[in-house]
């Protein structure tokens, strides 16, 4: 939206322009002097771009376990999708996506009867060192980064299966608390539009996130992204999965299966970058 509005703030300025000339009568100079008067003061839509008041500028949300932040954002400038009940996977209940041009800004929250987290023996220790039990949720995020649907994949969860980027990390990074995101980061290899597990590992981007039990806010780092060869499209679509044992118990978004869609897959979720 801002930009058309950006657009459409050239008109008068472009019109302007192509009215001076050195012949003008004073009567048109009259107008002139009206029309030059000081930016600040002529009406918005008259004001440069850099100028004009900004009902939405973009935010920084605090990635702290507190949501009221979420609570402020203006209606537009973010995405959000609930879970249908009767999904097959149908843990993972709502989830809202606000990005801006440095990070996505992500809020989830899943039914904790559906998703059980086993800190385990914390001397049970897996072949990184780390325990066992933090493996018990790990939470995906996949990101159809270029916005373009004939480029990656993953149909299997996602109805577009152009998902370029896949985020794997723990909600329960020692297995028992609620902590912070520190996914590695894998690009499709698999077909364009294909399906199946194929990612290949790419390397690190930072990620913070905090919350409690069945609500949690996590953040990607862009330029980290772009840094792997995946800028973030002004519109980009993102999903995601929470699982137990390596299995998807909640994806969105989802839709209940019918005679139409059995497996209930749908389209992942489209996020327009304020800027
Ligand atoms: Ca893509």
């Amino acid at each position: 939206m801002k930009k058309l509005m950006t657009i459409l703030a050239m008109f008068p300025v472009v019109g302007f322009v192509s009215c001076q000339n050195p012949a003008d009568n004073s009567k048109k100079n009259d107008e002139q002097k009206e029309e030059q008067k000081p930016d600040d003061q002529k009406p918005d839509d008259q004001k440069p771009d850099e100028q004009k008041p900004d009902d939405n500028p973009p935010v920084e949300l605090t990635i702290d376990g507190s949501f009221e932040d979420w609570a402020g954002l203006a209606k537009g400038t973010y995405s959000q999708t609930y879970g249908d009940e009767e999904a097959t996977h149908p843990a993972l209940t709502h989830c809202k996506v606000y990005a801006t041009a440095e990070k996505i800004f992500v809020y989830v929250e899943w039914d904790v009867e559906q998703v059980s987290h086993d800190p385990g023996d914390p001397n049970d220790l897996d072949e990184w060192g780390d325990p066992k039990g933090k493996e018990s949720v790990p939470f995906h995020c996949y990101i159809n980064t270029d916005g373009n649907t004939a480029t990656g994949g993953f149909s299997d969860q996602y109805a577009d299966a152009s998902i370029d980027v896949l985020l794997e990390g723990f909600i329960y990074p020692d297995g028992a608390n609620v902590g912070s995101y520190a996914p590695g980061a894998f690009a499709w290899n698999g077909d364009p539009n294909g399906s199946g597990w194929a990612w290949a590992e790419l390397g690190d981007v930072t990620c913070e996130g905090a919350g409690v039990d069945g609500k949690y806010e996590l953040s990607i780092s862009c330029a980290d992204l772009k840094g792997l060869g995946f800028p973030v499209a002004d519109v980009f679509s993102i999903g995601f999965d929470i699982q137990q044992g390596w299995d998807s118990v909640g994806v969105l978004p989802n839709a209940a299966p019918s005679e139409d869609n059995a497996s209930g897959v749908v389209n992942s979720l489209s996020v327009t970058v304020q800027k």
